[in-house]
């Protein structure tokens, strides 16, 4: 081994070292985790349903894809207004949805960007995942293969009155502070399962008044989502443009890699990008990780960052770790 190499594996396991000692009191053999059970991670309050519904998909037999979807299912039909069909539409008054979902095992991925009318673009993800040979599927190609697959569709109906009533609440942006999304949030759900294998998956109707065809960072396989199944799983919520330039989802989780935390790895992905664009920590961004460990944790460049964690012995909303003192609305829940 040379000296680098070294260098680098005794820093890294001892950052391993410190980062166990913190978390768990014995080493995350197989059996451990298995005791331990599942652990289900999401982003905002509205994620803990989504959890505990895909807790009890794991503890009927379901795999941990079925629970992925299942979670994200609940809240693409909950009536929420930045996730499904009940999203905010964009500037033509169209609500266009983007999803996607990760398989640890096989690093499979499939998702879905800009489609109308699917009502649950998670599972059209699933199916470009298990069904066909591509990753992603856009528009109008999308609806039409959900529509194939016997999934739910609906006529994709212009919904001016929804549309003028958000336009009516927004508040005119600052001159050259240029416009930013009153209302978007993301369900990004990650999930270790008993056996240590990890999936993951994220639906959202993104920037409420978008430019039709706009599509963000939640169906980008590294920005919205990413999942190495030896390492871990991170998603993001918050403005798609500043997390799509930098793979920030794929960045967190080589971020754990390395040897951070599942915290820290969230924190210094945000510092890193704050340290290169011009708008620094006003970037709007928010992340959840899991590691292989069953270690979980969030960080986010608003100060009171929601996000939800479930186990078998416990189902909460924590905080994320603040990098400002900034506080945005959670979106998501409100007309
Ligand atoms: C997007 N990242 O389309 C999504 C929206 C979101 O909190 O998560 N906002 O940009």
């Amino acid at each position: 081994m040379s000296s680098q190499t070294r260098r680098d594996f005794l820093k890294h396991t001892t950052a391993a070292a410190t980062t166990f000692a913190a978390g768990c009191a014995t080493p995350p053999t197989a059996d451990r985790l298995a005791k331990r059970g599942p652990l289900i991670v999401s982003t905002w309050g509205f994620g803990k349903p989504a959890n505990e519904l895909a807790l009890k998909v794991l503890q009927s037999g379901g795999s941990t894809l079925d629970a992925v979807e299942q979670g994200v299912r609940l809240v693409e039909s909950s009536g929420n207004t930045s996730v499904g069909l009940s999203g905010l539409p964009n500037a033509a008054g169209v609500v266009q949805l983007d999803a996607c979902i990760m398989n640890g095992p096989g690093h499979q991925a499939g998702s879905v960007a800009g489609v109308e009318g699917v009502v649950h673009p998670i599972s059209a993800a699933r199916l470009v995942m298990e069904k066909t040979p591509h990753v992603m599927l856009v528009g109008p190609g999308a609806h039409w293969f959900a529509k194939q697959n016997g999934l739910e569709v609906r006529d994709s109906q212009v919904d001016e009155a929804s549309y003028r009533a958000w336009l009516a609440k927004q508040k005119k942006p600052a001159p050259g502070k240029g416009d930013k999304p009153e209302n978007h949030d993301t369900i990004a759900l990650l999930i270790l399962d008993a056996d240590g294998n990890i999936a993951a998956g994220c639906s959202t109707s993104g920037w409420g008044g978008k430019v039709p065809g706009r599509v963000g960072d939640s169906p980008i396989i590294g920005g919205g989502v990413y999942v190495d199944n030896e390492i871990g799983a991170a998603g993001a919520t918050g403005l798609g443009e500043n997390v799509m330039r930098y793979c920030a989802s794929y960045q967190v989780v080589e971020n754990m890699r390395h040897g951070m935390s599942p915290t820290e790895a969230c924190a210094e992905a945000i510092r890193r990008i704050a340290r290169t664009d011009p708008q620094g920590m006003d970037l709007a961004i928010n992340f959840i990780a899991i590691n292989k460990r069953g270690e979980f944790g969030a960080a986010g460049t608003q100060a009171n960052f929601p996000y939800s964690v479930t186990t078998p012995d416990f189902s909460e909303v924590r905080k994320g770790q603040p990098l400002s003192s900034a506080n945005q609305k959670e979106g998501g829940n409100e007309r």
